[in-house]
């Protein structure tokens, strides 16, 4: 406990309490941080904390601090109702018609193998053609610290591959000694991979695992962006095995820009489903993870079964679009999405409708422009006809960009699974189709993306001719 004096001489005292601090004024609180748990039972709310029901406030995560408030829990808007303890929520934002949460384990679940503390113990290499090993060298590492995509910077391993001097390509890697428990329980190692801001181009890197030799994950990536990742490794409890996680360079062996960063990988015990209940005003229509699959609810709580970790999407009922219908001339809603969240918004003009320019083929567009490190989506809530139908548009930058432009990233997601995207520093209208057969009859919210990348310097740009058809 310590101590503040204010200009009017009042004296503030900082104390700890069990949930976190409270700056207070003897029993006036200025404010109160609530840190290091995942539940707190009594009044009040956490400003844009969405998991809460009548009793107590959960699935905070411990590592952060959460400004508290005495404003009571509306119980009347849109929320997470249930999730079980082993739940935390990271992101998060709702709307009356929609609610979308990313949802990750609580660090206090069990942890049976932790890559980031078994790190100095672990044996590093490169991998070359031919599947030769030689030690890390040629400019190469493999170490563990702090790495950012897409703006969030986590604890991690990290990896270059050889570059200077290297005669032939390979790619960094790091081997562990794993000794797994003998448990009835899943078994499941957990990590984030991602391509580090700091990249300037690379056309993917491979993050491939293998566990006594065999490949048991290997996803391709050049976004600058965290992805969640699972892998189950019940099969192998008991035993002690080698895990090698290897920053691939990828199919094409090209090693430009390839930093590729591990987060917080460790091996989980436990269950990695969660039920998750939600309370929306107007019902839930719709449930969805990021990977397009389609939520089933318990019918007995209504609670749906969500596979962690995961980016869940519940939404509302909405008109059914009649085809062909035309995007311009439908309600849509403008979103500024950054590190920080999710929020109405909008930059120099995006999602406004404008006309652009682009060597003398003039088209009506809806403006897109992103913020800095960050998105603008412009989303529409609607239920799609039960046939089959496909969306149909052009996409351009308003103009070719200079030098010190690095390009945006046109993206169509669904329910937050990305179905297309592209991305371009040089003006043109792209014409562009993306079936919509997997979510025929389904109400989802559709997004026009524009990602900066990083910078947001000349990403002013447009989406015309939206439209879906039959
Ligand atoms: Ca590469
Ligand atoms: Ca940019």
């Amino acid at each position: 406990m310590f101590g503040f004096r204010t200009k009017d001489g009042r004296q503030l005292c900082v104390k700890r309490t069990a949930t976190g601090t409270v700056l207070a004024d003897g029993k006036d609180v200025a404010y109160e941080l609530i840190t290091g748990v995942t539940r707190v039972e009594r009044e009040g709310s956490v400003a844009g904390h969405l998991a809460y029901d009548e009793r107590a406030i959960f699935g905070l995560d411990p590592s952060v601090a959460h400004l508290f408030s005495s404003v009571p829990r509306d119980m009347k808007a849109p929320h997470i109702g249930y999730l079980p303890a082993t739940a935390i929520v990271g992101e998060a934002a709702a709307e009356d018609e929609w609610l979308t949460a990313s949802l990750n384990d609580a660090p206090a679940q069990a942890c049976a193998f932790d890559f980031m503390k078994e790190f100095a113990k672990a044996k590093t290499g490169i991998v070359y053609e031919g599947g030769r090993e030689g030690p890390i060298e040629y400019g190469a590492f493999f170490q563990s610290g702090d790495a950012t995509c897409g703006g969030v910077t986590r604890k991690t391993l990290h990896s270059n591959p050889p570059w200077n001097g290297n005669p032939t390509w390979g790619s960094p890697f790091a081997e562990f000694d794993a000794a797994l428990p003998a448990t009835k329980e899943p078994l499941t190692l957990r990590f984030a991979y991602g391509r580090e801001d700091g990249s300037v181009e690379s056309d993917g890197i491979s993050f491939i695992v293998l566990v006594d030799g065999k490949e048991v994950f290997n996803k391709n990536t050049n976004e600058k962006k965290w992805h969640e990742a699972a892998v189950d490794l019940t099969p192998w409890a008991g035993q002690k095995v080698k895990v090698r996680l290897v920053s691939d360079i990828g199919p094409a062996h090209n090693n430009s820009w390839d930093f590729a960063a591990w987060a917080d990988p460790r091996v989980r015990v436990g269950p990695i489903e969660a039920k998750v209940g939600v309370v929306m005003p107007g019902g839930v229509a719709g449930a969805y993870d990021d990977t397009g699959a389609r939520l089933v609810a318990e019918a007995a709580t209504g609670r749906f079964v969500v596979r962690m970790p995961a980016r869940v999407t519940f939404v509302s009922k909405a008109a059914e679009a009649a085809l062909p219908a035309d995007l311009m001339d439908l309600p849509y809603k403008t979103y500024d999405e950054t590190a920080g969240g999710m929020a109405a918004g909008s930059q120099y003009g995006s999602g406004t409708k404008s006309t652009l320019d682009i060597a003398g083929d003039k088209r009506a567009v809806i403006l897109g422009h992103p913020p800095m490190n960050g998105r603008t989506v412009l989303r529409f809530h609607l239920t799609l006809p039960a046939k089959a139908a496909k969306l149909a548009f052009a996409t351009s930058l308003m103009y070719t960009q200079p030098a010190d432009g690095d390009g945006i990233r046109f993206i169509i997601a669904c329910n937050g699974k990305e179905l297309w995207s592209r991305e371009t520093r040089t003006a043109g209208w792209v014409e562009t189709e993306v079936p919509l057969a997997e979510f025929a009859g389904q109400t989802v919210l559709l997004d026009l993306v524009t990602d900066s990348i990083g910078k947001n310097w000349h990403d002013h740009s447009g989406w015309a001719g939206v439209k879906i058809e039959g």
